[in-house]
């Protein structure tokens, strides 16, 4: 069993539709632990960093653009397999493809407003949390059910 973390945005679609208690809420129901959160509005320069990857893609501008316009909520979760876990929760990149359940399913209809970001491997998950907390900002606690949700 590895335990991982893994960076959540609701992006400032969900945040401006409401969806933020019910996206998060999701993923704390599947047992996931969260241990950092907070409500921030992303500049250029970090949906540079974040987007990396992207930055020289046609649709850069138009995301940037959009993840910056208002505020969004950045939450860390750590639990065995948590990547994959959360990737499963969102569902596919594109609303469309995102299989029925999947919160980009229930909440989505366009890939460029789709309501959630996930970390795509651990050691995304590691640089995004870095990007986004201090790391005093992430809290290492104890969880009386543990035993509840883990073998
Ligand atoms: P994120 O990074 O937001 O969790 O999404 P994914 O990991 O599922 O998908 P991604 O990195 O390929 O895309 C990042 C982000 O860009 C938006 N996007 C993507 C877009 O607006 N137009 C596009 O053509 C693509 C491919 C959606 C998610």
């Amino acid at each position: 069993m590895s335990t991982e973390r893994t960076l959540v945005l609701v992006k400032p679609d969900g945040v401006q539709r409401g969806l933020i208690g019910q996206v998060l809420s999701r993923l704390e129901r599947r047992g996931l632990k969260l241990i950092g959160l907070k409500l921030m509005q992303m500049d250029e320069a970090l949906a540079n960093q974040h987007y990396a990857e992207h930055v020289e893609k046609p649709f850069f501008p138009g995301l940037r653009d959009f993840i910056t316009s208002g505020p969004l909520v950045a939450a860390a979760f750590e639990g065995a397999n948590a990547v994959q876990l959360v990737r499963n929760t969102m569902g596919a990149t594109n609303p469309l493809d995102a299989t029925p359940g999947s919160i980009r399913a229930d909440f989505g209809v366009d890939l460029g407003r789709n309501v959630i970001h996930g970390s795509d491997s651990p050691e995304s998950g590691e640089r995004e949390l870095a990007l986004f907390f201090e790391s005093s900002e992430l809290v290492s606690w104890d969880r009386d059910v543990e035993g509840w949700i883990y073998e």
